[in-house]
């Protein structure tokens, strides 16, 4: 049997790797991993406790805040707090930054972003959800509060991103640019494990996932990508939580889809903390992961906080031929200058 190896281990193992290793990220990264195993024991005996249920308030994107929500976003706050290496966070529980109070002979060089509970409608119903982080380096003066420009930066400057899948087992996958890989929490120690190592999505898969309800609210390319799939027998996997979806297709291979309808024009999904970070672990294990305008998700420039955008993402064969459809279908014929 070899060595367990934990997550810990793993991350002051690599420190070598980060441009900046003197630990600073190391701490943020096990901060994240212990509000992870807070965050699970919760939504493993949510049925159980009293926070169930609709938490009556609604986040910044206009969604109803379930209680575990708010759990899971104060628990991530608390621990980011800890190592004094965090000095603001941005959630889609908060409309606006948060900052962390400086902990004494430290100058906090990173800003986290987060959804601390994304797919939370399954909770109720007993479906996996997920928690999504992106770390930055922060621009502002380090001797000063995190400004909104900390947070508004590419996805292509992340030092670090990842997600925690509290399903049939808790999984935390990230990377800090030098691949990505897995650690499945092993309740009998209270440690996250080194379980899937090196992870690579293969180049094509057999499922695609977006929510065929909204078929014919998609734009023609679009509607034709799909058909696509279904011609191919491909399999339609898509349970409302884009973690879970993502995780499936990181590993078996795929495409998820989220196009801009008639209810969300601009996509629905949050570019800086859902599909930059989910963009960097993808692009990280070899998939791409572009917007509906066929530009690479982590060179957009956000220009606020809660910003939406569309989202192609996966197995890089499959995003390619997704990319010629959307250039074959919308290459509208040029009218004749009059
Ligand atoms: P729809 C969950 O609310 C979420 O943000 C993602 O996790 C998920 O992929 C998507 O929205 C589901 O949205 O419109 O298909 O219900």
């Amino acid at each position: 049997m070899s060595r367990i190896i934990t997550l810990d281990e793993f991350i002051i193992r690599r420190q070598k790797d980060f441009a900046y290793a003197s630990g600073e990220l190391t701490g943020l990264l096990r901060d994240i991993g212990v509000a992870a195993k807070i965050v699970n024991r919760e939504v493993n005996k949510a049925g159980l406790v009293n926070i169930l249920g609709v938490h009556g308030l609604e986040n910044a994107s206009g969604d109803e805040v379930q209680k575990l929500d708010m759990y899971a976003n104060q628990k991530l706050i608390d621990c980011l707090k800890n190592s004094g290496e965090c000095c603001g966070v941005a959630s889609e529980e908060n409309e606006d930054i948060i900052q962390v109070p400086a902990i004494a002979s430290k100058n906090a060089k990173y800003v986290v972003v987060f959804d601390p509970l994304d797919g939370s409608s399954n909770i109720d119903v007993n479906v996996s959800v997920g928690t999504i982080f992106g770390i930055y380096r922060r621009k502002s003066d380090e001797k000063g509060p995190c400004t909104m420009e900390d947070f508004l930066q590419k996805g292509t400057e992340l030092v670090a991103a990842g997600y925690v899948i509290y399903g049939t087992s808790t999984i935390l996958v990230y990377t800090t640019g030098r691949g990505v890989n897995g650690f499945t929490l092993d309740p009998s120690i209270g440690e996250f494990c080194l379980s899937h190592t090196d992870i690579k999505i293969p180049d094509r898969g057999q499922y695609y996932s977006v929510n065929q309800g909204y078929y014919l609210k998609f734009d023609v390319e679009m509607r034709r990508y799909i058909d696509y799939c279904s011609d191919l027998n491909l399999r339609l996997r898509y349970i409302g939580s884009m973690v879970s979806d993502i995780h499936r297709i990181l590993l078996q291979g795929g495409i998820f889809l989220y196009p801009n309808t008639r209810k969300y024009p601009k996509g629905k999904l949050r570019l800086l903390y859902e599909c930059n970070p989910l963009a960097f672990v993808v692009e990280q294990a070899g998939g791409k992961a572009y917007n509906n305008q066929l530009g690479r998700i982590m060179e957009v420039q956000p220009h606020e906080l809660h910003q939406r955008s569309t989202i192609v993402i996966g197995s890089p064969g499959m995003v390619d031929e997704m990319k010629e459809f959307v250039e074959r279908y919308s290459a509208v014929p040029a009218m004749p200058k009059k």
